[in-house]
């Protein structure tokens, strides 16, 4: 019960009223991926757009039913990182990390994979309930791009699918995928990313450390490298959300 006053008010923190049976799901990606192409194939005319609350920076949610189920689908900005060097970073991050998305849709380009994986496998540090889109796929076949979908699918532990947003290919096959990953209770494991013995080391000794404090929701893995990161922006972000839990 209290994980679900907790959400809502998270939610409702980032300017997300979604019903409480309604599934919400993140859409991430790197600038000119078709995040926005794969919003409107999936939510049609039925999405308003506004602002994030505080900033200048455009928010566009719609919605779409899927197996009798209703999501509510929150377009976040382009970005290449989470490690919120601009304003679009840190909006995108502090949603996928603190507004509690039952899913988190990740949209690749298939023609620049490398680039676009980055910021796929630091999605996948803070939450297991992911979505890979690996869009364009027709430009990929284009030129003559090969994507093995189904070896990046066994070595990231999440589903992965191929479309091509512009002519809707593969669209069925991601509300199935998003519905999956987002309705049932555990979710995989995703591959983490692994770092020197020094630094897992040092990630193990704070995770115990904070396992009084961050016992909710949060990724105490990925709590622990970001404190370790002493990044300032994300530094404000965590003491945010401990706030509006406390309140
Ligand atoms: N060929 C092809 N073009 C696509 C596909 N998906 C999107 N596009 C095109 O790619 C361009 C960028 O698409 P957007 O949906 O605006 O991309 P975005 O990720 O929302 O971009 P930002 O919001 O600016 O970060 C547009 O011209 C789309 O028509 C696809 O699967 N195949
Ligand atoms: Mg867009």
């Amino acid at each position: 019960m209290t994980a679900q006053i907790n959400k809502r008010v998270l939610r409702e923190h980032f300017g997300i009223r979604a019903r409480p049976e309604q599934v919400v799901v993140a859409l991430a990606g790197n600038p000119n991926v078709g995040k926005s192409t794969v919003f409107n194939i999936l939510t049609g005319l039925r999405q308003h757009t506004g602002n994030w609350p505080g900033k200048t920076v455009d928010n566009a949610q719609g919605v779409f039913s899927y197996r009798h189920t209703s999501f509510l689908l929150v377009d976040l900005p382009g970005t290449y990182s989470l490690l919120a060097h601009t304003i679009e970073e840190q909006i995108a991050r502090d949603f996928i990390c603190f507004g509690h998305p039952d899913a988190t849709l990740v949209v690749l380009d298939a023609t620049c994979l490398e680039r676009n994986l980055n910021l796929a496998l630091q999605v996948l540090e803070i939450t297991p309930r992911v979505v890979i889109c690996v869009n364009l796929m027709d430009e990929a076949r284009k030129k003559g791009i090969i994507v093995d979908i189904k070896t990046l699918e066994k070595e990231l532990r999440v589903p992965v699918v191929g479309t091509a947003a512009r002519i809707g290919e593969g669209i069925e096959d991601l509300k199935e995928a998003l519905w999956q990953v987002a309705t049932q209770s555990t979710p995989g494991e995703p591959a983490p990313v692994r770092y020197s013995p020094e630094v897992e080391e040092a990630v193990q000794e704070l995770s115990s450390a904070l396992e009084a404090v961050a016992n909710g929701p949060l990724n105490r893995r990925w709590l622990a490298l970001r404190l370790l990161d002493g990044n300032p922006s994300i530094l404000a972000g965590i003491n945010t959300y401990f706030e509006l839990l406390s309140n």
